[in-house]
């Protein structure tokens, strides 16, 4: 996160850190991508974090990626789901969501606590200009290796046909993506938070509108963040759970 605060205790307990370990076992697991938890045992983050064949797991409730304490609960990954339609290109990531299954008992896999809760799915779209909320532990503008402490920022929606003009994302930007940050730079995703949440509070709750997706490098000016539209994607995330919990 470029411009960003550290999360205080509680602030964000959606957010959780996709980790893998190194094809040769006995390596520790590393952070690759941030991710939210939107059911017990359900993780959404950005199809471009799937590493095939590689062991994945889930760090939820902890602000720091090198301390685990009491707070924290560590789930391994039982199964990655990644769109049907994902597509990497020069120009754009398409499609870019997957649901993760966290390995659980009897249908419990997180534990909700104070530090640890589930966000909502959204069922609206939200005006241009709102102002919502990134997170994560990605690049930062001191460090390209990211920040050892969650941090959060605030950004803006941005218009949709603002940002497909030729001098910000031109076509590159389809209907099921949107910019988000400023277009003056300064405050924005990196790389290392992809796959984490962009929420929106709505009467009280949050609600996550947006996965950190792409944008042409961090913080520039007139290259503001692109997230998943996840609105445009909430029946294939219901169809999806619905159909691997029968
Ligand atoms: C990345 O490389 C990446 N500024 C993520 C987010 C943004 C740019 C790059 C948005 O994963």
């Amino acid at each position: 996160i470029y411009g960003g605060l550290k999360v205080p205790p509680g602030e964000i307990p959606w957010q959780v850190s996709l980790q893998v370990r190194p094809s040769q076992t006995s390596q520790p697991f590393s952070h690759i991508c941030g991710g939210v938890l939107i059911a017990s045992c359900w993780v959404l983050t950005a199809g471009h974090c799937i590493e095939k064949n590689k062991d994945m797991q889930v760090l939820m409730g902890s602000l720091s990626l090198n301390s685990e304490d009491s707070m924290t609960q560590t789930l391994d990954v039982e199964r990655a789901i990644i769109h049907e339609n994902y597509r990497e290109t020069p120009i754009a990531v398409y499609n870019d969501i997957a649901l993760l299954k966290l390995r659980g008992n009897n249908g419990v896999c997180a534990n909700e606590t104070q530090f640890v809760k589930t966000a909502c799915l959204p069922n609206s779209q939200l005006p241009d200009g709102m102002e919502c909320r990134i997170s994560g532990w990605g690049a930062t503008e001191q460090s390209d290796y990211g920040s050892n402490h969650l941090l959060e920022a605030n950004v803006l929606l941005i218009n949709q046909e603002k940002c497909s003009e030729r001098n910000i994302y031109g076509s590159a930007l389809a209907q099921n993506m949107f910019c988000a940050g400023y277009l003056q730079g300064g405050v924005d995703s990196c790389q290392g938070d992809s796959g984490g949440p962009l929420t929106c509070q709505e009467s009280g709750a949050h609600v996550i509108y947006g996965l950190v997706s792409w944008g042409d490098q961090c913080g520039k000016k007139f290259k503001p963040g692109v997230y998943t539209r996840v609105t445009e994607f909430v029946d294939w995330i219901n169809a999806k759970i619905q159909q691997t919990s029968r």
